[in-house]
């Protein structure tokens, strides 16, 4: 399946990756892991988030009592390492050839973990669209507004699905509501990773 939604301005490419992409993304991915360990931020409130995260690029996505942003190193100390090739030739594909992003983050969901609405606004420069890529078991995608509530629209992402979130749909609300666990065979274990690549300065 090669097609593409449009869902609120947000360009969703069904199965824009094969099963072999997908695989050799998955080992790309655990490189990452291992030189910068999955965490569990802090949210401001004091709350762990349920989804655990690290980074990989010039700069991570970071969160803890002092807020969200972005830094040039993980909690422990390390420099996050590069960006796969292989996540860089999806986004020079579908975004720019130009410009490559600063971070790519690695959002790993296990069976009960989800994500509430936000906008992702820690960026300097909204001009750069947002691409984000799915492995692994199915993840329920919310899809708001510019403004927090509103009627939202429902999306689920498969292993292998792109989406791309650039002009209007830059600022729109977004989150995960739960995910499918057993739907895809890619991951050793129930789960679900999404990559998000943003230009962040
Ligand atoms: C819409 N991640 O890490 S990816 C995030 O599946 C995040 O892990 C979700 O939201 C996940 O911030 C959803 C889709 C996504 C990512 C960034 C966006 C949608 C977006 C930025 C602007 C608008
Ligand atoms: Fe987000």
């Amino acid at each position: 399946t090669e097609e593409t939604l449009e869902i609120r301005g947000f360009r969703i490419f069904k199965g824009y990756l094969d099963t072999a992409e997908q695989a050799a993304l998955v080992e790309a991915i655990r490189g990452v892991v291992r030189a910068a360990p999955l965490f569990s931020p802090m949210t401001p409130y004091g709350k762990p988030m349920r989804v655990r995260m690290t980074s990989a690029g010039r700069y991570g996505w970071v969160s803890d009592r002092r807020g969200y942003r972005y830094e040039e190193r993980h909690p422990e100390g390390m420099a996050w390492p590069p960006i796969p090739g292989e996540v860089l030739a999806v986004w020079g594909d579908l975004v720019s050839h130009a410009r490559m992003p600063d971070c790519c983050l690695v959002n790993f969901y296990d069976a009960d973990a989800r994500m509430g609405m936000h906008q992702d606004r820690d960026e300097a420069d909204f001009s750069w669209p947002v691409l984000s890529v799915s492995l692994g078991d199915e993840g329920l995608f919310r899809i708001g507004n510019a403004t927090r509530g509103g009627k939202t629209e429902s999306h689920w992402l498969q292993s292998g699905d792109v989406v791309v979130m650039g002009g209007d749909a830059r600022l729109t609300y977004h989150g995960i509501d739960r995910i499918k666990p057993g739907t895809s065979m890619l991951l050793d274990a129930p789960g679900r990773i999404n990559l998000t690549c943003r230009v962040v300065d």
